[in-house]
């Protein structure tokens, strides 16, 4: 069993240690005081820079274009209406324009079709995909600008700005936006189970965000994964903004589709029809004794239904988790995983092998993974030596030869070994083929 495809809780994202950042911007003091630099420190990627401030004004444009949409079909861009479908196809030229790689995935729902839109923003390691969503549908009975244009725009806009910088994080980058969330987290159920779990498994991460410009706004982080909580908790601490735990979350949103399986997620919300209690509103503002949305699920939600500096705030965190989470892993480069415990090799004889077990790591392994051996054996040409990977599959490294008579095989093969889920039992396996001249695996190790 992949430990990818049910991950344990303990499970979560690594997000970069802060001196990359640091050191970008050392470099960038030194370089610009033309002081002499003895060796340029490498670079810190782009993506673990600073995301840029997300323009309000064109969030509110796309909730302009969501609103129009509803207005000129029947009031709403709900499931199966043709404003829910007319939105889709806004987002995805919008999309399309920026460079993204985009995608209308079809379902059928109460005897009518449904639609996600996927886009992938190209480049950075698909084995750990960061992905942002929402629900891009509203209920029936209104244009449903809060709930769910005020997510939907976000996510769209922080797209745009990922396009706008010419982002290159070191993980991927995914979007997507949900149909027929209204009637059971419908659309994003359904891209969830049409994932394969190797798919799946190289998720690192997926970002809800459903209500996040209520009116009378709360500040609520989901407690999920915790990096990523800590991650939307960091920022809104730089902006001297006291968040809550997202308390009703739980199920309530398209989060839970990608819970459900093991992916590791957060997000944001503004709250919907509960009250605000005084102490919210004594850290937040607003009006005590009135819910967060009075427009909740009704036909008022419409462009009016919006606060502007809780939208503009959440839009900007969205920004600077998707920078920060795609920055880069804090696991160790190069950590290797080695067994030196010797196995005698029988003389033209049954295979033997020796095992390292991975844990701890998140993804797939890595394209080039390097497979040390030393193998003490006379007469080397006798010996064929396979990597097996957790799921069985073989890699041959060396085949036998009845030319190599030299001693002993120590060397470092490399591995494209992408496929192959990092996490498990791997192992080294060594027959003799020939016979005369013995031997022993000496030891052998992994390094990611
Ligand atoms: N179910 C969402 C609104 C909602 C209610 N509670 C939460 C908590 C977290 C995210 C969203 C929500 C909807 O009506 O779309
Ligand atoms: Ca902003
Ligand atoms: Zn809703
Ligand atoms: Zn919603």
């Amino acid at each position: 069993m992949s430990p990818y495809g049910i991950r344990s809780p303990h499970m979560k994202l690594s997000v970069p240690r802060c001196s990359a950042v640091a050191a970008a911007f050392a470099l960038a003091g030194l370089l610009a005081s033309g002081a002499p630099t003895a060796s340029a420190a490498p670079a810190a990627p782009v993506s673990a820079l600073a995301a840029p401030d997300i323009p309000l004004a064109n969030v509110k444009a796309h909730l302009n274009r969501l609103q129009t949409i509803a207005t000129e079909n029947g009031g709403n861009r709900a499931h199966g209406r043709a404003g829910y479908k007319a939105s889709v196809d806004y987002v995805k030229a919008q999309l399309d324009a920026a460079g993204f790689t985009t995608a209308v995935q079809q379902f059928s729902y109460n005897g009518t079709t449904g639609y996600n839109l996927i886009a992938d923003w190209p480049g950075g390691d698909v084995n750990r995909t960061v992905m942002a969503g929402a629900h891009l549908d509203s209920v029936s009975s209104g244009a449903g600008i809060n709930d769910n244009g005020s997510g939907s725009a976000a996510v769209l806009e922080a797209a745009l700005a990922v396009s706008r910088a010419q982002l290159q994080p070191a993980k991927h980058l995914r979007f997507g936006w949900w149909g027929a969330e209204e009637l059971g987290l419908v659309g994003s159920k359904h891209y969830v189970n049409s994932l394969p779990s190797t798919e799946r498994s190289k998720l690192s991460g997926y970002l809800n965000f459903d209500m996040i410009g209520s009116p009378n706004p709360g500040y609520f982080v989901y407690d999920d994964d915790p990096v990523i909580e800590q991650t939307f908790k960091d920022y809104f601490a730089g902006l001297g903004v006291p968040t809550e735990i997202e308390t009703e979350g739980d199920g309530r949103s398209d989060h839970a589709s990608f819970k459900n399986v093991g992916i590791p997620v957060g997000g944001l919300f503004t709250g919907a029809s509960r009250t605000k209690t005084s102490a919210q509103a004594q850290k937040w503002g607003g009006t005590a004794g009135q819910a967060f949305d009075r427009c909740y699920h009704s036909s008022c939600d419409s462009l009016s239904n919006i606060n502007d500096t809780a939208l503009d705030r959440n839009s900007d965190a969205i920004a600077h988790a998707l920078w920060t989470l795609s920055a880069g892993t804090t696991e160790p480069p190069g950590e290797l995983y080695e067994n030196t415990t010797d196995v005698a090799i029988p003389d033209a004889g049954a295979a033997v092998t020796s095992t390292v077990s991975v844990t701890g790591r998140t993804g797939n392994a890595p394209a080039a993974l390097k497979v040390g051996v030393d193998i003490k054996h006379t007469w080397r040409g006798d010996v064929v030596v396979d990597l097996i990977a957790p799921d069985g599959t073989a890699y041959r490294l060396k085949n036998s030869s009845g030319s190599d008579s030299a001693d002993n095989v120590i060397t470092t093969y490399t591995v494209d070994a992408s496929s192959e889920a990092a996490n498990g039992d791997w192992k080294l396996r060594v027959q003799d083929v020939a016979r005369y001249d013995t031997g022993y695996i000496d030891s052998w190790k992994l390094t990611f």
